[in-house]
């Protein structure tokens, strides 16, 4: 629909009652015991990365402690963070996912 054909009453509901939800960011935190295989792994597996944009985020959470795996609504987030955290857990690694609002 073009928006010189929305109602005052839809513009109000988009922008003021109902702001577009937050988007998050989802966090890996580097550990010393992980195996840098399976982090790029994880990432491959749960963030659809190749394996050389997947080796470069591994760096990044390995020398600077956090890096980004993606940006997703919240419950996109929130499943990623469940997966990731229990799929690490199944095999026995520390790694740890998190996520924080993103603004
Ligand atoms: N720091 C881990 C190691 O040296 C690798 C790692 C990277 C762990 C990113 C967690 C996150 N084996």
């Amino acid at each position: 629909m073009p928006a010189q054909h929305q109602t005052d009453a839809e513009l109000n509901q988009q922008s003021i009652l109902s702001p577009p939800p937050a988007l998050w960011r989802v966090l890996l935190l580097n550990d010393d015991f992980t195996p840098m295989d399976f982090v790029i792994n994880v990432l491959e597996k749960f963030f659809g990365m190749n394996r050389e944009r997947a080796t470069q985020v591994m760096l990044k959470v390995h020398t600077e402690g956090r890096g980004m795996c993606g940006i997703f609504p919240k419950d996109i987030a929130s499943t990623k963070v469940a997966e990731v955290s229990q799929y690490s857990r199944q095999h026995q690694q520390p790694l740890q996912c998190t996520m924080e609002v993103n603004e």
